[in-house]
Formats: structure tokens, C-alpha cells, sequence
């Protein structure tokens, strides 16, 4: 069986490392990189690094995102020196992000220097960035349009968001190699990370609707609320703000078009009849995941469903 997976963010990653134990070899997972930005002159792509790094093993197990075990003395001196430093990177995270940024300067493809860090980190899956253009995701707060690690990680994303931009994804297509993979998808594998902030810039790429119907794929989702908690980030915010029910219904209202089932916690049963009514078929599964071994379970849920 060939598997896509959607992902963004550190819940989307935990469930892409549950499938990367199932499947190692017959896993494609087509990252978000609507958050990228550049900081130092460099090129950061976090939502890919924390798939990376998860399925490689090295993720920070608390945080969830960077190395686990870092050092931060280039952060430290760059503060000294009064750098800027909102936005923390660790010693041995800092040497992704230089590597990425050389390539890229050489003319590689964002997708080409994302195999090779891959292949690096000794993954056999593909991690495959949506698009090889920027497309930024921007938000409108109360006090304007701003960059989304503005809003992320300097603002400690505490403001409303009124409404979310993924800029260019109008023109800029998904990569061929993102089209190869759901194509050629059995199953497809919405991983449970924030639809507004990581799912929506994947399927709002230009031509990914037309894509999206032709895949022969079942295509299940897997929610990342539990209860009327998101099990990290902002998600229940963004949900209330965007007038949605803050639970796992307010996510089938979002994802209900672009998957068959929603896998949703079995805390949360009495929610199961209205997500049906809305055409997707529901499973019931502990969706919280504290190890490796419960990334597993919930993705043999998912590949099952
Ligand atoms: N998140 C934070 O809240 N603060 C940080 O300083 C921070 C640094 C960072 C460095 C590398 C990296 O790959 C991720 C990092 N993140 C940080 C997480 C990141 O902002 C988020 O995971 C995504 O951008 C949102 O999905």
C-alpha cells in the first residue's frame, strides 16, 4: 500500500512518524511550507525541519520542534550581540537551515535539498515540500496583515486571527513529485495538524482541487482536537475566531469535501452522528499521542479506517 500524508506542525509530524514506523519505504509525506520565512539571511522551512527531525529521530521530545539535546551558544552570542533572537535556533538546528540556504543560493530546488536532508538524516520515506515558490501564509490580526511567524512564535500566536492568506497559492502549483505521490496514493493521510495553519496551504495550491478529485485514494483525516482542546497551538482560537465549533465537528466543517472518514477521539462519541451527517464516515480511536508507540497504533487506525 502506498501512502500520502498531509503535515505541518508537531502534532502532524508525531502521526507521520507513526506511519514511518508502519511503512517506511512506501511513504510520501507533502510537507507545509506556508511558514517559511527567512531570518539571518537564511532559509527557514520549520514545519519541514520538525518532520524531519521527527522521523529521524532527533526532534526535541518536548517542544517538539528542533534537535533534541541542542546547544545554543550561537543563539546566546547573537544576543549579545543584539541580533535579533525571537526566534530561537539551536547549534545543531542552525546547520540545516545553512546547508538548505547554500543550495538554495546554487539554484537547487527546495525539493531537490529536502531529498538530500532526508536521505542524510538516513530516511527511506520522501518528505516532500508542497511547492518549490514561496507561498507565505499571512493573517489578519486586529492590528493589520502580518507574517505568519510574526504572529506564530514573536506574538506567542495570543492575538485573534480574523482571517488567513496562503500568498501565491493561486499561481503557484504543487511540485510534480507532490502530484506523483497522491496520484499514486492508496491512501491518503491528513495528518491531525492545524487546517487554517498547515492543511489549507497544501490544498489551496493552484490546481490541487483537481488533483485532489482524481486521486483514486481513501482518504482519512485524523482530528487534532480532543474535546474542545487542541492538543498544542492555537487551533481552538482559530476555530472559535473563525466561527466554527471548537471541537472536532468544527474541523469535519473544514475538512468534510476533501476526506472520506475523520478519525476523531473516542472521548468524543457524541459528536460522531453530526460529522456523519456531513457525508464523512467517523472512527473512534485515542487520538493523543505521548510515545512512539501510540504514533504507531493511531497510524494503523488511520491506514485501516
Ligand atoms: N517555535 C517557537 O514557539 N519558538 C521558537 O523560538 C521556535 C524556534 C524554531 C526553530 C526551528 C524550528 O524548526 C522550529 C521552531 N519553532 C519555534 C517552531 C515553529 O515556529 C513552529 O513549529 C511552526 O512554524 C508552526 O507550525
Amino acid at each position: 500500500v502506498k501512502i500520502a500524508a498531509l503535515a505541518g506542525g508537531v502534532g502532524g509530524a508525531r502521526l507521520c512518524h507513526g506511519l514511518y514506523q508502519v511503512s517506511p519505504e512506501r511513504l510520501s509525506v507533502v510537507v507545509n511550507t506556508g511558514d517559511d520565512f527567512r531570518l539571518h539571511g537564511l532559509t527557514l522551512c520549520p514545519d519541514f525541519d520538525t518532520v524531519l527531525y521527527t522521523l529521524a529521530g532527533w526532534a526535541d521530545p518536548v517542544q517538539g520542534w528542533g534537535v533534541a539535546g541542542d546547544t545554543w551558544n550561537c543563539w546566546n552570542q547573537l544576543q549579545k550581540l543584539g541580533g535579533e533572537s525571537w526566534f530561537r535556533l539551536g547549534d545543531q538546528d542552525l546547520a540545516t537551515h545553512l546547508y538548505r540556504s547554500q543550495r538554495l543560493a546554487e539554484g537547487a530546488r527546495l525539493t531537490q535539498i529536502c531529498q538530500e536532508l532526508s536521505v542524510r538524516a538516513g530516511l527511506s520515506c520522501a518528505l516532500l515540500p508542497m511547492a518549490d515558490q514561496p507561498v507565505p501564509t499571512r493573517l489578519r490580526l486586529p492590528r493589520g496583515w502580518v507574517e505568519f511567524q510574526d504572529y506564530f512564535v514573536r506574538a506567542q500566536h495570543q492575538e485573534a486571527v480574523l482571517e488567513c492568506r496562503y500568498e501565491g497559492a493561486n499561481v503557484v502549483p504543487p511540485t510534480p513529485e507532490v502530484v506523483a505521490a497522491l496520484s499514486a496514493a492508496d491512501r491518503i493521510v491528513l495528518a491531525p495538524s492545524n487546517p487554517f495553519l498547515s492543511l489549507r496551504p497544501i490544498l489551496s495550491l493552484q490546481g490541487m482541487a483537481d488533483v485532489w478529485r482524481a486521486c483514486p485514494a481513501r482518504r482519512v483525516a485524523v482530528s487534532p482536537m480532543i474535546g474542545s482542546q487542541a492538543v498544542k497551538g492555537p487551533l481552538a482560537a482559530l476555530l472559535q475566531s473563525h466561527g466554527h465549533p471548537v471541537n472536532s465537528l468544527g474541523i469535519a466543517q473544514l475538512l468534510w469535501e476533501w476526506a472520506d472518514v475523520l478519525i476523531i477521539d473516542e472521548g468524543d462519541r457524541e459528536l460522531a452522528a453530526p460529522i456523519e451527517a456531513l457525508g464523512l464516515k467517523v472512527e473512534l480511536a485515542p487520538t493523543l499521542m505521548k510515545d512512539a508507540p501510540d504514533r504507531r497504533r493511531l497510524a494503523e487506525v488511520a491506514l485501516r479506517a
